[in-house]
């Protein structure tokens, strides 16, 4: 009976210890992340399509990538970053890698100059 309890406890406990462990660790990893890859850029709008979410950039040397100026596309973290935005309009924006491992470049922020 003690030794069934104890098992229950077990458990218990392993099954609700990642719930609590979820946000602190979630937030490190988020922290870790954000810190080794948000750069900044300048550069002007080609084009923009709202429906899937991307945009157009003739985009200045981004010296923190190693880039030289080149037109790209991007996609953006949300639609509202794309509000207010058409073709020759200057920007300065943020990205960072949609995840660590891929080369995929998401625009967390973006906003005329
Ligand atoms: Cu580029």
């Amino acid at each position: 009976m003690k030794k069934r309890i104890g098992l229950m406890a077990l458990l218990l406990f392993g099954a609700t210890l990642p719930a609590f462990a979820e946000q602190p660790i979630a937030g490190m990893k988020m922290k870790k992340e954000t810190a080794q890859v948000t750069h900044h850029g300048t550069g002007k709008v080609v084009s923009v399509d709202r429906a899937k979410l991307r945009i157009k950039l003739a985009h200045e040397p981004i010296k923190s990538l190693g880039w030289s100026a080149m037109m790209m596309d991007f996609s953006v973290a949300k639609a509202s970053l794309l509000d207010g935005l058409k073709a020759g309009d200057a920007v300065r924006f943020e990205l960072r890698q949609s995840k660590p491992e891929d080369l995929i470049w998401i625009i967390v922020k973006i906003e005329r100059k």
